[in-house]
């Protein structure tokens, strides 16, 4: 008997490309049909055949709070009434960039844009405009959306489906991505005595995500910050997972590094279509119209999304960032107990955020994430999802916890890995 989910797979590939609007939702690469999902409240989804999941992955990041958070769709119903978009501007673009502002110190001014794609392909047009160099520096493994020069050996989904580079990117674009692993300040330092001249700007996840989890070693994101310096160049934090997630001051606040420019997504849109970039007023002043650095976008900082986002930061701002660390670390060793008596694994965590990682040694960047065993994870997230843990669908991504999980989604979950097989 096939479930609603295959039927509507069937129909959405007719007309879908794959039958998904983003490549890592298909599933693809552990085997299985997505879920398709009628509706989510707190730490639970709902597909539409009425299976209820605990759900990790939040959107990929957006639904710190929860899905369908009462003051967040209040605020997103109040608003729509109001109309949804002008092309014109409101006053809720300047209390969402204000707090942006607040909550980052290395932020000065702030543009927002439609998604984490268009802020760090704007952060990236702004750093090159304001050195007039055109290389950028990035991490294999790390993932910055699908603007051109970044799709070379990124993490999310390139990694998930083994794309290496992608057709359609002109080879000259590319040409002008250098690329380091992550955690190696010595090839970071070699590459910047070769070109560093040329280098416009070093652009990193100041904690991976899209390799799996993966943190920075100690003193990496200082020296990644010195070496740019040294050299003229930017220091680029693509903060759109761990912007208000690795703390409510992200990464830049909880490793005390002080970046030029910010890129944000995910959680600033409290589920909306949001994105943003920005940092010191002496860069962000050369965006047009005050500068000659063209970016636009017709519904960037529509009050729909503004209000979401609004809503969301608002909330968070009183929120126990450090219990929820507490928790998540205490479910990722729990979790990590539970697998490592049956298979090697390996469980970081940090903030509210953990990935699996089925190998012996620690993942300190894409090559050693790559060493775990794919077979494995695929037996885990089919056996997982079969008792109803909604999981990321890939080793190179990584999960969440939000402020609506209970104490019992994560026991059901512990009791759910249990019971898994190898
Ligand atoms: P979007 O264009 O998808 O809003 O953001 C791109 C992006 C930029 N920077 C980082 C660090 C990101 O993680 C992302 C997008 N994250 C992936 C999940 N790891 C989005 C999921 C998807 O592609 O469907």
């Amino acid at each position: 008997m096939q479930t609603t989910s295959e039927t509507l797979f069937k129909q959405a590939q007719s007309v879908i490309p794959g039958g998904v609007n983003s490549p890592v939702r298909a599933c693809r690469n552990v085997q299985s049909t997505p879920a398709f999902i009628a509706k989510g409240y707190g730490s639970h989804l709902f597909d539409v055949d009425n299976r209820a999941y605990i759900d990790f992955v939040l959107s990929w990041g957006p639904m710190i709070l929860g899905h369908a958070d009462p003051e967040v769709t209040e605020a997103i119903q109040r608003t729509t009434a109001l109309g949804t978009s002008f092309g014109a501007p409101s006053p809720l673009e300047i209390e969402l960039a204000t707090e942006v502002r607040d909550a980052f110190p290395s932020i000065e001014m702030v543009r927002m844009v439609n998604s984490g794609t268009e802020a760090t392909m704007s952060a990236l047009r702004l750093a090159r405009a304001c050195t007039k160099r055109d290389k950028v520096l990035k991490f294999i493994g790390c993932y910055h959306g699908h603007a051109d020069p970044f799709l070379a050996q990124a993490g999310s989904g390139l990694a998930t489906l083994s794309i290496p580079g992608t057709p359609g990117v002109p080879a000259h674009v590319v040409e002008d991505t250098l690329l380091a692993p992550y955690n190696d300040l010595a090839t970071v330092e070699e590459l910047f005595q070769k070109e560093g001249d040329a280098i416009a700007a070093i652009i990193v996840e100041p904690i991976a995500c899209n390799m799996g989890l993966v943190l920075p070693s100690e003193g990496f994101l200082k020296g990644l910050y010195d070496i740019a310096h040294a050299h003229g160049s930017l220091l680029i934090f693509d903060e759109v997972i761990t912007g208000f997630r690795a703390s409510y001051s992200g990464a830049q606040g909880r490793f005390g590094i002080d970046p030029d420019l910010t890129t944000f997504g995910k959680i600033i849109g409290g589920g909306l279509p949001v994105g943003a970039f920005g940092g010191k007023a002496q860069y962000m002043k050369r965006v047009a119209p005050e500068g000659d650095v063209y970016q636009a976008g017709t519904l960037s900082g529509n009050p729909l999304a503004m209000a979401a986002g609004l809503a969301t930061v608002r909330k968070l701002r009183g929120m126990d960032y450090d219990l929820l660390e507490k928790r998540t670390a205490n479910f990722a060793l729990k979790l990590r107990d539970i697998l490592a008596e049956k298979v090697p694994v390996q469980i970081p965590t940090i903030a509210s955020m953990f990935s699996v990682f089925f190998t012996e040694d620690p993942v300190t960047d894409f090559a050693s994430a790559q060493k775990a065993n794919q077979a494995r994870f695929t037996l885990f997230y089919k056996q997982m999802r079969a008792q109803g843990i909604y999981l990321a669908p890939s080793s190179f991504e990584t999960g969440m916890l939000s402020f609506a999980h209970s104490d019992a989604d994560l026991e059901r979950t512990l009791a759910a890995a249990r019971t898994v097989c190898f």
